[in-house]
C-alpha cells in the first residue's frame, strides 16, 4: 500500500502537526529564547599545515568547548582546535596531506573528509574510529580539482548528534589551474566560507538536540541560524567581487537561497569543483551536504543580504506548509556590508574548466538505488531504524551490499520512493548526473557532484568512475546526508577490489 502525502498528513495530525510545524517552520533569524543583536561574521581560522619532509602534516584536536553564541549565554560545544566548527584547512592538488587526529570529546568519534577521493581506509567513516583519549592518522594524497570540500563526524549512530555540537569544517583545495584564473582567493577577504546550520537551543543555552520520533523520521530543524557558528551575521566586505564559498553543513534542513533585492550572482563551482562557465542566478537550492562557490558583486555599494526559504517544490514540505499556510520557514543569512575602500571587481572568465563529455555509454553495470523510509504511519508508531533503509536494508556495518570493480565506470540510479526529499552522498567519488526523470541536468548541476538532492518520487541517474584505490577489506560508505536518516539506517557499504 502506498500511503499519500495527504493521509500521512492525516496521520502527523494524530500524533501532533504542531510540534512538527515549530520544528520545521518556526524559524526567523534569532531565538524566541535568546537573541543577540548583529555581530560581525565568524571566519573559521586558515590552517595551512606544516610541511614535513614533503607531507602537508596538520594537527586536529577534537575538543569540547564552551561557546557564547548569544550574548552572556553559554553554550557547551564540540570543535576541532577550538569550542565550535574546526579550522579551515588548505591544501594543493598533488601534494600527501596527514592528519593528525586527537579526540577528546568524551565519545569515540571519527573524522571524515567528505569530498574527498582517497583510499578506503583513510576515509575517516563508521570503520575509522577514535576512542576518547586516543588519537588517528589519515594520510592521502590530494588526487583531484580544486574544490570546497568539509570534514566532519561520521561516528555509526551519532553523527547527528556529534555534528551538531560543532564537529565539521571546511576544506578548501587548490589546483594551478584555478588559481591562475584572477577568481577572489583572499581568505577571509574576498573570498569566504559559509556554514549554514540550524538550531535550537534551551533556555538555559544548551543546544536542544533531543530528537523524538517526529524528528529521527523528517530530521531535526531549528528555529536559530549559525553562519560559521555566527547568529546573525553581517560582513564588511573589501572587494567588489566577493566569492562565497557555501556549505549546507545543518542536520536536515534543505535551502532555497536569494538575496532580498533579488539581484543576481554567479554560481562557479559545485561539490566536486569549477563548473565548466559560470551560472548567473537569482537563487539556488542547497541539501545538506551539498556546497557550492558564488560570486556576488557588489559594485553598486549597496548593502546585499542573503536569505533562504525552504524550497518549494512539490513534496511533502510543501504540503504541510500549504495546509499550515503560515511561516514559510525564512531565515536571514548573511548582510554584506560593502565598505568604501574596495578592491575593484573581477573580470569572470567565460570559461573555468573543461569536465569530461558525460558519455553513458562508457558505463559498463548499472545499478540501483532505492531510497526507503518505510510506510510513514507505521513508522510513528514503531521503531523508525527498522524503516530506513536503502534497496530494503537499513545499514549494517558487517554487511558490503556492493562490490565495484577498479577503473570501472557505472551507472547508478537512484530512485525515491518515500515521501520526502533525500540527499544521496557518496564516498571516494566526484560522480556527474546523467539525467533527472529522463532530463539532463540543470547547468549549476552539470559539474562535479558527490551529493545530490533526491526530490520525492524522483529519480536520478549518476556517472561514477571508480580509480586508483582498491581494498577488499575496507568499504566506502552511501547514504542520505539527512543526518538522522543515516544515523536510523539509510546507508549501505560499497567496495572497490582489483
Ligand atoms: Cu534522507
Amino acid at each position: 500500500m502506498k500511503i499519500s502525502r495527504r493521509n500521512m498528513l492525516i496521520g502527523l495530525g494524530a500524533t501532533g502537526v504542531a510540534g512538527l510545524a515549530y520544528a520545521q517552520f518556526g524559524g526567523t533569524t534569532t531565538s524566541t529564547i535568546h537573541s543577540t543583536g548583529a555581530q560581525a561574521l565568524n571566519i573559521p581560522p586558515l590552517d595551512d599545515g606544516q610541511l614535513e619532509g614533503g607531507v602537508r602534516s596538520y594537527d586536529l584536536n577534537m575538543q569540547t568547548g564552551v561557546s557564547q553564541f548569544f550574548d552572556n549565554v553559554n553554550t557547551a560545544s564540540f570543535g576541532i582546535n577550538g569550542a565550535y566548527l574546526g579550522p579551515t584547512l588548505k591544501m594543493r592538488v598533488g601534494e600527501t596531506v596527514r592528519m593528525n587526529v586527537n579526540n577528546n570529546i568524551g565519545h569515540t568519534s571519527s573524522l571524515h573528509w567528505h569530498g574527498m577521493h582517497l583510499p578506503a581506509d583513510q576515509d575517516g567513516g563508521p570503520h575509522q574510529t577514535i576512542e576518547n583519549g586516543s588519537s588517528w592518522q589519515a594520510e592521502f594524497e590530494v588526487k583531484q580539482n580544486a574544490a570546497t570540500l568539509w570534514y566532519h563526524s561520521h561516528m555509526m549512530g551519532e553523527t547527528a548528534y556529534q555534528v551538531y555540537h560543532g564537529l565539521a569544517g571546511v576544506i578548501i583545495v587548490e589546483d594551478e589551474q584555478a588559481n591562475s584564473l584572477g577568481l577572489p582567493q583572499d581568505y577571509g577577504i574576498d573570498d569566504i566560507p559559509l556554514v549554514l546550520q540550524d538550531r535550537k537551543f534551551h533556555p538555559d543555552g544548551r543546544f536542544d538536540y533531543t530528537p523524538g520520533m517526529e524528528e529521527r523520521m523528517m530530521g531535526h530543524f531549528g528555529d536559530t541560524m549559525l553562519v560559521n557558528g555566527t547568529v546573525n551575521p553581517y560582513f564588511d566586505a573589501a572587494s567588489d567581487s566577493l566569492r562565497i564559498r557555501l556549505l549546507n553543513g545543518s542536520n536536515a534542513r534543505f535551502y532555497d537561497l536569494s538575496f532580498d533585492d533579488g539581484r543576481s550572482f554567479h554560481q562557479i563551482a559545485s561539490d566536486g569543483g569549477l563548473l565548466e562557465q559560470p551560472v548567473k542566478l537569482t537563487s539556488l537550492v542547497l541539501s545538506p551536504g551539498e556546497r557550492a562557490e558564488l560570486i556576488i558583486d557588489l559594485s553598486d555599494g549597496k548593502t546585499a543580504t542573503l536569505s533562504s526559504k525552504t524550497p518549494g517544490s512539490d513534496d511533502f514540505f510543501s504540503d504541510v506548509i500549504n495546509i499550515l499556510g503560515s511561516s514559510d520557514g525564512r531565515f536571514k543569512i548573511l548582510e554584506i556590508r560593502p565598505n568604501e575602500q574596495r578592491k575593484a571587481a573581477i573580470e569572470l572568465p567565460t570559461k573555468l574548466t573543461t569536465l569530461d563529455v558525460v558519455d553513458e555509454t562508457i558505463a559498463v553495470k548499472t545499478r540501483t538505488f532505492d531510497l526507503d523510509m518505510g510506510m510513514g504511519v507505521a513508522m510513528m508508531l514503531g521503531n523508525v531504524g527498522d524503516n530506513m533503509s536503502i534497496n530494503g536494508k537499513p545499514m549494517d556495518m558487517k554487511h558490503i551490499n556492493e562490490v565495484v570493480k577498479l577503473d570501472s565506470t557505472e551507472i547508478w540510479h537512484i530512485t525515491n520512493s518515500s515521501f520526502a526529499a533525500h540527499p544521496f552522498h557518496i564516498h571516494d567519488v566526484q560522480f556527474r548526473i546523467i539525467d533527472r526523470d529522463g532530463k539532463p541536468p540543470s547547468p549549476t548541476e552539470a559539474g562535479l557532484k558527490d551529493t545530490v538532492l533526491i526530490p520525492e518520487g524522483e529519480s536520478v541517474r549518476l556517472l561514477l568512475k571508480f580509480t586508483d584505490y582498491a581494498d577488499p577489506d575496507s568499504p566506502y560508505m552511501y547514504h542520505c546526508h539527512i543526518l538522522e536518516h543515516e544515523d536510523e539506517g539509510m546507508m549501505g557499504q560499497f567496495t572497490v577490489v582489483a
